[in-house]
């Protein structure tokens, strides 16, 4: 279910603090048995994670044959994003590393009646399996009221607020000046970028398992991300012994609403983080990738990932989808 958030009740984020507007449902749920079932098959043979390769320069050259041709994933070179604006312009590094990146509120503030899409997450109790069955809404607010949660939350910020998928059309010019599209990717994709989204947070966020209709250049802005890989017969048989542990069909759609909640989202959590094996007793081989500020990935059209915002801080990424060959 999409839940728009009157303009109106904006204000009473702001008044009476996040509490009043995330009046949400306890998710207390108890995980059907053929989800146990589902679990011990995956627990018993489950994933295994292999580091990503890391391209071996940042030319156009070498992205295209090894990487964006032959639809594979890679790393670009350490950092080399790291001249994009907005990475010194919407963000300051403290110098305690313990507190971790910051917005730079004094210049994004300027910006703060921008409508953006928000997601909000009530962390419930944990439960004894360690998977958490918070409960999930989104909706629209101006920027102001993600700005001003971020300034005061902690890691430890029982409800959370994800700045998820904005896309830079709805942004004002100045932002989207910021995060002009890497010349890379330009060429590589003959102009033609799709929506350009970002994503702020404050750590650890967390997208489940899913894949994206289009080629994806993921840039990490601020803070650090982990994004597990798998390629698309493998996803997609993860995903529907999911689907078919809960007697869904659900497509795959990106951040469909039922993945962000309740059994689905902690049985996609479960699978692909809560399993790693020896090389002799996997299932399926993925990929598993560590961004920081600057650092690019490649995600080809049917890849499948789910994403981990870790650390202290602010995480901010950027995602370029463009047109496959
Ligand atoms: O950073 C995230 O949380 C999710 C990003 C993602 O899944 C994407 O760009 O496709």
């Amino acid at each position: 279910m999409l839940v728009a958030i009157p303009l109106s009740s904006c204000n009473n984020i702001y008044a009476h603090g996040m509490k009043k507007v995330l009046n949400l449902t306890s998710g207390n749920f108890s995980f059907p048995p053929r989800f146990l079932r589902v679990c011990r098959r995956w627990y018993s043979r489950p994933l295994r994670w292999q580091p990503l390769r890391r391209l071996c320069d940042g030319s156009e050259y070498c992205f295209v044959a090894e990487a964006f041709e032959p639809a594979l994933p890679a790393l670009l070179p350490l950092g080399h994003f790291s001249q994009l604006p907005a990475i010194r312009k919407w963000f300051l590094q403290d110098e305690n590393l313990q507190v971790g990146t910051h917005l730079n509120t004094d210049y994004l503030s300027a910006f703060k009646n921008a409508i953006v899409p928000l997601e909000l997450t009530r962390m419930a109790s944990t439960s004894d399996d360690g998977l958490n069955d918070g409960s999930f809404q989104r909706g629209e607010a101006p920027f102001d009221v993600f700005l001003d949660w971020a300034e005061n939350a902690t890691e430890e910020t029982n409800e959370r607020i994800y700045l998820a998928q904005a896309s830079i059309r709805d942004l004002p010019q100045l932002l989207r000046d910021d995060l002009h599209t890497p010349d890379l990717v330009l060429r590589a994709a003959k102009g033609e970028i799709y929506d350009t989204s970002i994503w702020l947070g404050i750590s650890p966020t967390y997208t489940p398992l899913h894949k994206d209709p289009n080629p994806n250049l993921f840039v990490q802005l601020a803070g650090s991300k982990v994004v597990r890989l798998l390629p698309p017969e493998a996803g997609q048989e993860v995903f529907a012994a999911v689907q078919a542990a809960l007697g869904r069909s659900t497509s795959a759609s990106f951040r469909g609403t039922e993945m962000m909640e309740g059994e689905e989202k902690a049985m996609l959590e479960a699978a692909i983080w809560n399993s790693s094996a020896p090389e002799h007793d996997h299932i399926f081989a993925g990929q598993e990738a560590h961004l920081s500020c600057g650092d690019g990935l490649f995600i080809p059209r049917g890849w499948w990932h789910s994403v981990r915002g870790i650390g202290t801080g602010i995480t901010g990424s950027v995602s370029e989808p463009y047109k496959s060959l």
